[in-house]
């Protein structure tokens, strides 16, 4: 079954875990690193094995989060886009993002760093390519023949179109049985291609994976992954990957049974129901309406699809996303993943590589970067945007862990400004429109003087006082004066003087 990351700090963990010393409002510090370790991922879209290991001891074990989401292992094509990961041309886990040796590593150095790492699992095809090739790895290979691992006889040849590629998405079968844009597609009702995967995704779970994301799950019958997946160790951590659509037959509720999806609809909604005052509704509680139920879901703002596609808002819209991520982290609907990636103008343009064609690593710094620093202006084509390393984002995170647990009270709206209540332990506040605002917002947070965590960052009077803007508590109201586009939080701990 499946195994949440970390269970949710109790109130009385929290209290259990005050430090000496005063801050304002007559509140104990209490240092964050403390907390519970929360919930939240974090999507290293195409960081080299040996940089998400340094990322996990320097900044993502540090700040709070849960996990990390790496891109896929496996020995891919050689080509130059980013893409060349979803094209596996053999069993081996030797890729331009690292060796076998480094995958192990990576794994270990972030489970020391309090750190799960999901693999990314490309299990619904091979490689797209007509032509016979060699691998990253030197693996030959041709489109449908995969020596020692996949035969011809190992795939579809659904026969339902022209060149056997998905032409209609309103048709199950085609969508299950015919080529995702002409990558070869596994027969996966077959025991022999079934056993052979069971290996591939114990192979990785044996590396020291705590799970696998289930590439374009959509395109592999619900009945297939449970029996693969069915097969892995007790606790394996599973997040199927089912674009919802409105308009097709699959949808993310069949892949439920047997772990979690993302939830696609979350992001695509999350501005809409914020102008249209939806999100302030009573009734919205803990479950969002067309959304697969809370536990079910893995939420996100952008993911490495969605940046190149259909997301609303991405790290180029600065504060707009800053508010977009926040009201997510804020939020007590789904588990949520935060996406790192980098800086690109051509949708198919890989990470920077070494001569040898290795993804070079950059490390992100836990500070100075931030929408004002990483705006688009200020990040060239490959530049890491470290998102998660974002004072704002790191704010949240550790938000988020003080106000685990804890329920998310209506949201009241002022003008364009919408905030809310995670019970006694945090409050938020956002301003979409294009007026700076003022909005009260109901909390039982005890009266006095509380320090922004999205201009003052994480950790606030534990390494220093408070840098950020001062939100006043008093009279069971939280004061918060907002400039157009900006959004503030704080939390029980994130006291001001
Ligand atoms: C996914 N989820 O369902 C991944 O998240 C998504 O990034 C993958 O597409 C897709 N499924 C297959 O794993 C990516 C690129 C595609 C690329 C494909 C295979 O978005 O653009 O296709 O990976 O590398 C590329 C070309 C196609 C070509 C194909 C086969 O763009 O024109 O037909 O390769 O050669
Ligand atoms: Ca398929």
């Amino acid at each position: 079954m499946r195994r949440r990351a970390v269970a949710a700090a109790s109130a009385a963990t929290v209290g259990a875990l005050l430090l000496g010393g005063c801050a304002g409002a007559g509140e104990p510090v209490v240092d964050p690193s403390t907390l519970e370790r929360g919930d939240v991922g974090v999507q290293l879209f195409q960081l080299p094995w040996t940089a998400v290991a340094q990322e996990c001891e320097r900044v993502i074990g540090p700040a709070g989060y849960g996990w990390v989401l790496v891109s896929p292992a496996q020995e891919h094509i050689v080509a130059e886009p980013w893409w060349a990961s979803y094209q596996p041309v053999s069993a081996r886990i030797e890729s331009r993002l690292g060796t076998r040796a480094e995958f192990a590593e990576m794994t270990a150095r972030c489970a020391a760093a309090g750190v799960d790492v999901i693999a990314d699992a490309v299990i619904n095809h091979m490689s797209g390519r007509d032509q016979p090739s060699v691998g990253w790895a030197g693996s030959p290979y041709s489109h449908f023949e995969y020596p020692g691992l996949f035969d011809d006889g190992d795939f579809h040849h659904c026969g339902l179109t022209a060149d056997d590629d998905i032409r209609d998405y309103t048709s199950r079968e085609q969508v299950q049985s015919c080529e995702l844009v002409n990558l070869a597609d596994l027969d996966t009702a077959s025991p022999h291609v079934r056993e052979r995967i069971v290996a591939l995704l114990t192979d990785l779970i044996d590396l020291g994976a705590a799970g696998v994301r289930i590439d374009a799950a959509k395109h592999i019958p619900a009945d297939d992954v449970a029996a693969i997946v069915g097969a892995l160790p007790d606790g394996t951590r599973v997040i199927s990957e089912v674009i919802r659509s409105a308009r097709e037959p699959i949808a993310p509720e069949e892949y439920t049974a047997f772990g979690e999806v993302f939830e696609f609809q979350y992001a695509r909604d999350l501005w809409p129901q914020l102008e249209s005052g939806l999100l302030a509704d009573p009734e919205l509680d803990g479950d969002r309406p067309a959304h697969v139920p809370s536990s079910a879901a893995v939420v996100f703002i952008d993911n490495h699809d969605t940046e190149r596609g259909e997301a609303d808002l991405t790290w180029r819209d600065g504060d707009a996303y800053v508010m977009a991520v926040a009201l997510m982290l804020a939020d007590d609907y789904g588990t949520p993943v935060v996406y790192s990636g980098y800086a690109f103008s051509d949708r198919d343009a890989g990470a920077p590589t070494d001569a040898a064609g290795r993804v070079l690593g950059t490390v992100c710094t836990g500070d100075a970067v931030g929408p004002a620093a990483s705006g688009a202006a200020a990040l060239e084509d490959g530049d890491r945007t470290c998102v998660h390393a974002w004072p704002q984002i790191r704010g949240m995170v550790e938000l988020r862990r003080v106000a685990a647990g804890a329920d998310r009270l209506p949201g009241v709206v002022a003008g364009d400004a919408f905030g809310f209540e995670r019970e006694g332990r945090a409050v938020i506040a956002v301003n979409p429109g294009t007026e700076p605002a003022e909005i009260a917002v109901p909390t039982s947070l005890p009266d006095g003087r509380y320090c922004d965590v999205i201009s003052g960052g994480p950790r606030i009077g534990v390494d220093g006082p408070c840098t950020g803007a001062v939100i006043e508590v008093a009279g069971g109201a939280a004061r918060i004066a907002l400039a157009a586009g900006a959004t503030a939080a704080t939390h029980r701990f994130a006291t001001a003087p």
